[in-house]
């Protein structure tokens, strides 16, 4: 391997690079991140390398060569450790555009994928569901938002969210998760 004359200098650009990154995961993703790296690093020596990632495709009947290997491998900046590996995937969910992430929750509610959820289902929805909106909150969801013959448009209602929302701080879109996340506002009894 060519990469010991070089280790070195990337230790310090290394240490940067994934400095917090644990802070960026709660416990559990942590864990299936740790099983998966495990599962890839099959010699166990706590890094992955070229001949862990070509036995783990070639175990699952893949053959691939060793420019994928290179290319693989030199995504990451420097030894791909578990912190590294953290990294990287990181990276990804980091760079996921939000907009795509609100438009996937309220998907949820549009089993026909229309992009429309009739607004009296998605009421119901919000306040019978996880942690139960009131009828307050709900309004002030849909205020001023684009509802047709009683059709939701969440598409366009994502579309601004997303060029209105930083601004004015009003929402970023936390709580149009499936289950809405505890951001009431004060006063809100919240069932437990
Ligand atoms: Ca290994």
């Amino acid at each position: 391997m060519s990469s010991t004359r070089t280790k070195k200098k990337q230790r310090t650009r290394t240490q940067r690079y994934t400095s917090n990154v644990f802070a960026m995961f709660n416990q559990a993703q942590i864990q299936e991140f740790k099983e998966a790296f495990n599962i890839i690093d099959q010699n166990r020596d706590g890094y992955i390398d070229k001949e862990d990632l070509f036995e783990m495709f070639t175990s699952l009947g893949k053959n691939p060569t060793d420019d994928d290997l290179d290319l693989m491998i030199n995504m990451a900046p420097g030894p791909i450790n578990f912190t590294m590996f953290l990294t990287l995937f990181g990276e990804k969910l980091n760079g996921t555009d939000p907009e795509e992430v609100i438009k996937n929750a309220f998907a949820c509610f549009d089993d026909r994928h229309t992009g429309h959820i009739p607004e009296d289902y998605f009421r119901e929805c919000l306040m019978t569901m996880g942690d139960r909106w009131t009828e307050d909150m709900v309004d002030e969801l849909l205020h001023g938002a684009p509802i047709a013959d009683g059709q939701f448009d969440y598409l366009e209602f994502t579309r601004t969210l997303k060029h209105g929302a930083r601004d004015d701080g009003q929402s970023d879109g936390q709580g149009l998760d499936c289950e809405p996340q505890k951001t009431q506002p004060e006063g809100v009894p919240v069932s437990s």
